[in-house]
């Protein structure tokens, strides 16, 4: 690190000295945080135990009311998974490919998710339902709401792994700005209270490769869906 005394020139490196660094956490929101890095600290048992739930509930494609397919793969692990097709959007204690239950939400899932929550200032979360996305470079997701889940008191915990998304942070309103959030691997996004339906997407994702995940990013979201 270097010491500065005195007059420091006009180049000097921002990040230079640690009292510059880029906050570890960061508000979007009156009751919205990034938690920078957050998950890496759990990531030698995350890998893993996310390869044993994609081995139970593989991602697949799947379709909007409207007959779009998602460009987003999806799965999901807890009590519900998230769900959709021609007739709407639902949670479902069944995975629909298989008929039977979605694999159990593994603890390192659950400890990340309650920590965050925390960390974040939202007391008591225990999720029922983690949704999995899966992006290549060029998905994408649309602006939406996520208010699926019955109540709304508690928050949505969001983890990213692999290659850098851009998250699209917006209203109450479709058509409110949105603030871009560039997200990275082990970055944890935590919202709700008056914040939770807030309109978010993603923007395409740019082509990169990560050392551990290759050419993808992965989402996990916790939330109560009952
Ligand atoms: C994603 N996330 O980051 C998509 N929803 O891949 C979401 O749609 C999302 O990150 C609710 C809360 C946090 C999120
Ligand atoms: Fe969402």
């Amino acid at each position: 690190m270097i010491q500065r005394k005195g007059i420091t020139p006009a180049t000097f490196d921002l990040f230079a000295d640690e009292a510059a660094q880029p906050p570890a956490t960061e508000q979007i929101g009156p009751r919205s945080w990034v938690l920078r890095g957050f998950a890496l600290p759990l990531m030698a048992r995350l890998l893993p135990a996310l390869e044993a739930v994609l081995n139970q509930a593989p991602f697949r494609h799947m379709v909007t009311p409207g007959g779009y397919t998602m460009s987003v793969a999806l799965t999901s692990c807890g009590q519900y998974g998230w769900t959709t097709d021609r007739s709407g959007y639902k949670y479902s204690p069944v995975d629909p490919a298989t008929g039977q239950p979605w694999p159990d939400m593994p603890e390192v899932f659950l400890e990340l998710a309650r920590a965050a929550a925390e960390a974040a200032g939202f007391h008591g979360f225990e999720p029922d339902a983690c949704l999995i996305n899966r992006y290549i470079p060029g998905a994408k997701m649309s602006l939406h709401q996520d208010k699926d889940e019955r109540d709304h008191g508690w928050p949505v915990v969001s983890v990213s792994l692999g290659i850098p998304a851009m998250f699209l942070f917006g209203g109450h309103a479709r058509s409110d700005g949105t603030q871009r959030v560039p997200l990275f691997h082990g970055d944890v996004v935590v919202w709700g209270g008056e914040d939770r339906l807030r309109y978010h997407g993603v923007m395409p994702i740019r082509q990169a490769e990560h050392p551990q995940l290759g050419e993808q990013r992965i989402n996990f979201t916790f939330r109560k869906a009952r």
